[in-house]
């Protein structure tokens, strides 16, 4: 019921807002969580209760639009005339779409040679001023901070307080569609604002009489951009996954206690059991995530091998962006074949193998 609401409208008690807000929406949020109906078999744990979060079929293709309905709302409430912000990617494509609706003006700094390529064009066609900076995400978001600091623009990174408050609804739709809250929250780790975010809002539903309990929050960082697990920040992270390839993750501290407090961890997973978690998502589910939401999954296989998440449990994987943000991981990871075959019928029975 009522589930085709703005997210600012059907979880406004729960949410910084009043009578003056303007909602400033795309239809975000209210996204399947879906069951897996053959990885369980596949991984040899049947009994597993196992759920993706399909966060990727968000208005701009993933989470970032829970936080920036709110971000940019407040930011329009509060008589800016602009926004502005660093990211891997799917941060600037939410502010650049939340903003054209707003009508406010855009400016985004992206890591040169780093950003998938639908991200790219999303914020390019959006309207959004684009500016590629030498040097990652962590320089742009130090430029971003620095720059903001003398303009009338609004960050909407995920250091403005209204983003994480956006995107705790995610946790509550968790409970409303398991019917309770599962035994296992699994999320890919980037800036560490998102584990964050779920972590207030499944404390927060608790706390309301929403949810008896509360799951173990699992967080997934790339290995070679896993600040938090080496526990100190890396200068020049590295990763297929570019969504998460972070070295200094700017909600560091309540992502740590959202483990802790839980009993779950923040671990690392490599780049080749992403990709083989992306691939297993592909042709398992029928699902196309983007290779850093795959890390939740390959965090489950990694945690199930080790021993630290039982074979019946009931686990919730998000899966934070598209498949088609990123067309380029999955055709690298594939290199299909693709010379043209002649319209042949004997040919083309020979080729493909009928
Ligand atoms: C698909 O867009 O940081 O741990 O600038 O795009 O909350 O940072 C993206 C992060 C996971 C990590 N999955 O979430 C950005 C940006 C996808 C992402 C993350 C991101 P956080």
């Amino acid at each position: 019921m009522h589930h085709d609401q703005p997210l600012i409208v059907r979880f406004r008690r729960f949410l910084p807002v009043t009578d003056a807000t303007p909602i400033v929406t795309l239809g975000e949020g209210n996204t399947p969580l879906v069951r897996a109906e053959n990885l369980p078999a596949r991984l040899g744990v049947p009994d597993l209760a196992l759920y993706f979060k399909l966060e990727g079929l968000n208005p701009t293709g993933s989470f970032k639009d829970r936080g920036m309905t709110l971000a940019v709302s407040k930011a329009l409430e509060s008589g800016a005339l602009a926004v502005i912000c660093a990211s891997t990617g799917n941060t600037s494509a939410a502010a650049a779409a939340f903003a054209a609706k707003a009508g406010l003006t855009c400016h985004v700094l992206l890591p040169a040679g780093h950003v998938a390529l639908g991200k790219l064009a999303q914020a390019i066609l959006y309207g959004a001023q684009v500016i590629a900076i030498e040097g990652n995400f962590d320089v742009a978001l130090d430029m971003v901070r620095a720059l903001a600091a003398g303009v009338n623009a609004t960050i909407v990174n995920s250091i403005n307080p209204f983003r994480l408050e956006g995107q705790k609804t995610a946790a509550f739709e968790v409970v409303d569609q398991l019917g309770r809250a599962p035994d296992y929250l699994l999320i890919p780790v980037g800036n560490a604002g998102n584990i964050s975010a779920y972590w207030r809002g499944f404390k927060a539903y608790r706390e309301a009489g929403l949810a008896a309990g509360v799951p173990k929050m699992f967080g997934f960082e790339a290995e070679g951009a896993s600040a938090m697990v080496r526990g100190q920040p890396i200068k020049e992270p590295e990763t297929v996954a570019t969504a998460i390839r972070i070295g200094n993750p700017a909600s560091w501290q309540e992502a740590a206690r959202a483990a802790s407090e839980s009993g779950g961890k923040v671990d690392s997973v490599t780049d080749q059991e992403i990709l083989e978690a992306y691939r297993l998502l592909a042709r398992c589910e029928g699902i196309f995530c983007e290779p850093s939401s795959a890390a939740s999954l390959a965090g489950l296989i990694k945690h199930l091998k080790l021993g630290t998440i039982p074979p019946d449990a009931t686990v919730a994987c998000v899966l934070t962006g598209n498949g088609l943000k990123d067309p380029n991981t999955a055709m690298d990871l594939v290199a299909p074949d693709l010379t043209a075959v002649p319209p042949d019928l004997r040919r083309l029975r020979e080729v493909m193998g009928l």
